[in-house]
């Protein structure tokens, strides 16, 4: 089966919770800029050093930087029969890179969906996640930024897809279990989106 796919939603929606069941399920790995970039953060790498100022105050990290790094994640021998992008695009112009990046590789995009979620909802959830985890960019403040952020430079990347006949939206509220489910179903239905 070859599966590649693009999640979307705002912070909080559960994205990185759920693409690790997902990937799971389909056999796939789980890409997760945000991810990449914690680990660099927590490694003192150099790309570490470049992107820490932009994700601890919410901001997108330079797509010069991204950009490159998914390039060369998508070139390692685990993404060759499929993926599960969580994270990227998140600008129109990374959906652009993303259209290269696999034209250069001969294959296309099967299906971006976009995660749902009340933006109480989500703040409520990063500010629990907070007290657990600690992130630096889990303060109420950074949160609502990074919505802003979602609200004016992801958001339009539905409307792309959706205008491509790509598009899947899911509603993130409500149960882990559930909100897998929907998913999944949606996966193996991309038109009911
Ligand atoms: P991300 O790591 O992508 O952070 P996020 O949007 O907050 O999503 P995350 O996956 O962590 O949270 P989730 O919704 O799963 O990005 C962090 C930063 O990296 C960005 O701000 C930016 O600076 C940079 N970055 C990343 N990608 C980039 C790109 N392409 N270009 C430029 N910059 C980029 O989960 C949130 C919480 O909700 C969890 O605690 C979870 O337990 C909980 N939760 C999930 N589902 C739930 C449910 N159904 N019910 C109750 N709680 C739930």
């Amino acid at each position: 089966m070859s599966t590649r796919l693009v999640l979307l939603g705002p912070p909080g929606a559960g994205k990185g919770t759920q693409a690790v069941r997902i990937a799971e399920r389909l056999g796939i790995p789980a890409i997760s800029t945000g991810d990449i970039f914690r680990a660099n953060i927590k490694g003192g790498t150099p790309l570490g050093k470049t992107v820490q100022e932009y994700t601890s105050r919410g901001a997108l990290v330079p797509d010069s930087v991204t950009n490159e790094m998914v390039r060369d994640r998508l070139a390692q021998d685990d993404a060759a029969d499929g993926f599960l992008l969580d994270g990227y695009p998140r600008n129109v112009a990374q959906v652009g890179e993303l259209d290269a990046i696999l034209a250069d590789a001969g294959l296309s995009l099967d299906l971006a969906i976009e995660i749902t979620a009340d933006p109480d909802v989500v703040v409520a959830r990063l500010l629990k996640r907070a007290e657990i985890e600690g992130r630096e960019d889990d303060t109420e403040d950074v949160v609502r930024h990074r919505l802003d952020v979602y609200a004016q430079e992801t958001a339009p990347i539905a409307h792309v897809y959706a205008d491509r006949g790509l598009l899947a939206q899911v509603d993130g509220i409500g149960d882990v279990d559930a909100v897998t489910e929907r998913l999944v179903a949606a996966i193996g239905a991309p038109s009911a989106g």
